[in-house]
């Protein structure tokens, strides 16, 4: 595909910090793609150029954008790859890179007259042999914020409701509708004037604990038999300090802290953990998930009672690896290797490129480890994360709490699709 025009805009995130947009153009068609930005970013990934730098380096390397002309994803992005020269992609910004890959895809999709899902899809079995079967994936609402994303007492970064209905549309209905009434429930304990949104949208207020946070939430589900369940983004790397991790002020081993989680998993039957240790503990997440699965394993399916009924089997439990792992495919494989985790969280920006994210999903697929596609907590309305959940199959997209319309975007954009 010949590109005849491209151009770089420096645009505001939701959090109000600067970010890219690029656009490119062909003979035919015009595409566009922003990228996003994150906060409890892990130290492993792709590095982000300041945009006013972004445009120099821009500047400089247009022309050799305009005189190449690539037939696939791959070779694009490998031209980028080696445009940049370094591992970190330091030299024009991961930043920069990711938005002209995205911007690609999109102008090849419409070249090809296919939706963006179709091209991922077809592109993931074209460039890796990696089959998916295009499908939704569960929205994963990330109703309460803490951690970096909030300003309160909670130490867990994400507290999530997971619908147990494989249909989008009543699963995003059911996310809506708790999201209303956890609002009410949060308004008549704290006080309306003491609650506020953070940077996913979730609710923030004066919690004391993650427990009292947690028993807010499974209450609100037990009362009305909602078929959810919760899962939680611990974000471990933000409470540890030097072998130790700090929960309520109270400090916490590698150990204490697994038998403090495994407490709470089966205490409010916990569908999924993420980045529940340090960024470079690969054993302790391996340790994790061996006990975790102990718990699936010993769970009496046929007999379950209550909610748990609505709850089917091939639900078992996701330790979901982000900061661990950093959508890298090098980092996987350590992962994979040690058994550390059984799902990996998939960020484009970590990486920087689609292709490099496919090659992290296939490899996560072909050692049967689930994918979660995810937001940033810094978004822009782009929705490209929609597509590429749907297109690779995914088991989940976080998108957090159904409240700001760049979080909105993207379950709109599942929503569309399957209409
Ligand atoms: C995470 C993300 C998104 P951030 O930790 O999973 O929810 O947060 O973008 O701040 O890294
Ligand atoms: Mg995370």
């Amino acid at each position: 595909m010949r590109i005849i025009g491209a151009s770089v805009k420096i645009i505001s995130d939701s959090r109000g910090n600067e970010t890219l947009e690029t656009g490119l153009r062909s003979d035919k068609f015009f595409a566009s793609a922003s990228v996003p930005a994150g906060k409890s970013t892990g130290t492993h990934e792709a590095f982000v150029l300041e945009p006013q730098k972004v445009i120099l380096k821009f500047e400089e390397t247009k022309s050799e954008i305009l005189k190449k002309e690539c037939r696939t994803q791959k070779d694009f992005d490998k031209f980028l790859i080696a445009l940049d020269g370094t591992d970190n992609k330091k030299n024009l910004g991961g930043n920069l890179i990711l938005s002209l890959s995205l911007a690609w895809a999109r102008l090849k999709a419409k070249e090809n007259n296919q939706e963006l899902f179709e091209y991922v899809n077809k592109t993931f079995s074209e460039s890796f042999f990696g089959s998916a079967a295009v499908r939704a994936p569960k929205p994963i609402f990330n109703v309460i914020n803490g951690g970096a994303h909030a300003r309160n007492k909670l130490d867990f970064q994400e507290f999530q409701v997971i619908p147990t209905t494989e249909d989008f549309n009543i699963a995003y209905s059911i996310g809506r509708e708790y999201y209303r009434k956890l609002k009410k429930v949060l308004d008549e304990k704290f006080g309306e004037e003491n609650i506020t949104l953070g940077d996913e949208a979730g609710y923030s207020a004066p919690f004391e604990t993650n427990e009292e946070a947690l028993e807010i939430m499974a209450d609100l589900i037990g009362k009305n038999n909602y078929p959810l369940r919760i899962g939680l983004d611990v974000a471990a790397s933000q409470y540890y300090r030097a072998n130790e991790y700090i929960i309520n002020k109270k400090s916490y081993s590698n150990e204490e802290v697994k038998e403090y989680y495994l407490k709470l998993i089966e205490a409010y039957d916990i569908l999924s953990i993420e980045d529940p240790f340090y960024e470079e503990d690969f054993d302790s997440f391996a340790e994790l998930t061996k006990e975790i699965k102990k718990i699936d394993d010993s769970m009496d399916f046929e007999n379950l009672k209550g909610t748990h009924k609505i709850y089917p089997k091939e639900n078992s439990r996701l330790v979901i690896t982000d900061d661990l792992t950093t959508t890298n495919s090098k980092r996987l494989k350590m992962a994979v290797d040690k058994n550390a985790g059984n799902a990996i969280l998939v960020k484009l920006n970590q990486i920087g490129s689609l292709t490099e994210t496919l090659e992290v999903i296939k490899m996560a697929y072909d050692n049967n480890w689930q994918a979660v596609v995810s937001h940033r907590s810094g978004e822009t309305m782009d929705d490209f994360i929609a597509d590429l959940a749907v297109g690779v199959g995914a088991w989940g997209l976080k998108s957090g709490a159904p409240g700001k319309p760049e979080r909105l975007a993207k379950y709109e954009r599942v929503l569309k699709i399957f209409s």
